[in-house]
């Protein structure tokens, strides 16, 4: 036993390692399938495009035949909320056209397609290169699943929750039956839900409500996972780096970069100090690789990022600012549907509003895509971008909250980064040690300017803006 057991804690970080890995350097773009394409009319029982609480029709039929704009955009990998067949009826005035209220695990929802139709979205999203990732859902089920009747001894009890430990893990989500992992049976049954979808494909799961099910189940989850090559991605809504960093050492390959997110959202949306960027990187070293977090604007949890400005030509500048940062950023970037047009839209469900293709877009919508596909291609054509690591600049105290300076080098490849959080365009000149000599114009094709002299770094930016030079 005790060899077998080394045995296991010596090839564990390899298989971590290795399953890590593939997802060094994707962009990921994450799909509400009910709200992204509707490519077959046949399944859309009850839909009503006027109730944002209702299903709207997209399915896997119509994601796949959008697969040729996803490979256009530039992304890399796609993450699907969840496709289980759903609950019957509503619950709070709402079907769960979200995904989050299954039924049937091992299905998907008729809404969605059939699982030959999940088949062949995979088959297409691999032969165009693209990596497939998809929600699970551990902590719960729909509040009127089947399960619930069938195996009541699988639920946490509402009565009696609490005196089971931390009521966050032990007691239900909104109401939602709580699935009790503490029992094998529940366990091998989520364990089960994993492989059924691996098998059909799927590179890499999201797991939703990590805050919510006992630490040592996901941990054994994940690290099966990582076992079998699969990637995984754990939402801690609102986590701390501390909090983040924890999951990420017991065998989460990447959590979402909540900390970050806020800090974008305030400086680059907003025009606060952009020094809540910079404290957020200056916490990286609490990871155990800052690099596999998953980045991000927005999602479908959080009102869209283009929403921070009442002004749409505002909005639209500043998500495209953002855009470009997060593509100077370590890191995994993730971008919600529609980010790559400023779609606007505050908290769930107005978040949450119909994807719409290029034959439907404003001339100024275009011009959005168009900015976040060439920072897409900018980030990709850059491995300092994309895996390199990050070294912060330090700057005046007068210019700290407008500019934001930091290095990223892979192997003899350096990019500096600059951002110009204040409103106008500004030069600024900061100290720097380093031997750069020669250097590009910026990355982004922005009219950016960026010099090395006398241990100085100039640089003339242009107002609330991200820009990247290669330094030699
Ligand atoms: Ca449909
Ligand atoms: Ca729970």
């Amino acid at each position: 036993m005790k060899h077998l057991l080394l045995l296991g804690l010596l090839t564990a970080p390899s298989a971590l390692a290795a399953s890590a890995d593939a997802w060094r350097g994707q962009v990921i773009y994450q799909v509400l399938p009910d709200r992204f394409a509707d490519g077959d009319a046949g399944n859309n029982a009850g839909v009503n495009r006027d109730d944002l609480r209702a299903w709207h029709g997209g399915d896997l039929t119509g994601l796949t035949a959008r697969v040729p704009y996803l490979h256009d955009l530039g992304v890399t990998a796609v993450w699907l909320t969840p496709v289980y067949a759903q609950q019957p009826g509503r619950s709070f005035d709402t079907d769960g056209y979200h995904g989050y209220w299954p039924a049937d695990f091992r299905n998907t929802d008729a809404h969605f397609g059939t699982l030959a139709d999940f088949d062949t979205f995979i088959k297409t999203a691999h032969s165009s290169g693209l990596k497939v990732m998809l929600d699970q859902v551990v902590n719960h089920t729909g509040y009127t699943a089947p399960l619930v009747r069938e195996r009541p001894a699988w639920f946490h009890n509402e009565a009696n929750c609490a005196a089971l430990g931390n009521k966050d893990v032990y007691c239900p989500l909104s109401g939602l039956p709580d699935l009790a992992q503490e029992r094998a049976d529940v366990r091998d049954f989520l364990y089960g839900n994993a492989d059924f979808w691996r098998a059909r494909g799927v590179d890499g799961f999201r797991y939703d409500a990590i805050k919510h099910v006992p630490e040592d189940f996901l941990k054994n989850l994940v690290h099966r996972d990582a076992d079998a090559g699969t990637f995984t991605l754990g939402e801690y809504y609102g986590g701390d780096a501390g909090t983040l960093a924890a999951y990420q050492r017991q065998g989460l390959s990447s959590l979402f970069d909540f900390p970050l997110q806020a800090a974008l959202k305030s400086a680059v949306m907003t025009g606060s100090s952009v020094g809540a960027v910079r404290t957020v990187l200056e916490q990286d070293q609490q990871y155990p690789d800052a690099n596999l977090l998953a980045t991000f604007l927005d999602n479908h949890d959080v009102p869209r990022f283009a929403n921070g400005s009442l002004f749409e030509d505002e909005a639209r500048a500043r998500t495209v600012y953002g855009v470009r940062a997060l593509m100077t950023l370590r890191g995994i970037p993730v971008l919600y549907q529609g980010t790559e047009i400023a779609m606007r839209g505050g908290g769930d469900p107005d978040n949450r509003r119909d994807m719409r293709f290029p034959d439907a877009w404003t001339p100024e919508e275009r011009a959005v895509y168009e900015a976040t596909k060439g920072a897409i291609a900018t980030r990709q054509a850059s491995r300092a971008l994309s895996v390199g690591s990050t070294t912060l600049v330090s700057v005046p105290e007068a210019h700290a909250d407008d500019l934001l300076l930091f290095e990223r080098t892979a192997n003899s490849e350096r990019v500096m980064v600059a951002w110009n959080n204040a409103r106008d365009r500004r030069t600024y000149s900061v100290k720097f040690s380093g031997d750069a000599r020669a250097l590009t114009r910026d990355l982004f094709g922005q009219d950016a300017k960026l010099s090395v002299s006398g241990g100085y770094l100039h640089v003339s930016l242009p107002g609330r803006s991200a820009s990247a030079f290669t330094l030699k």
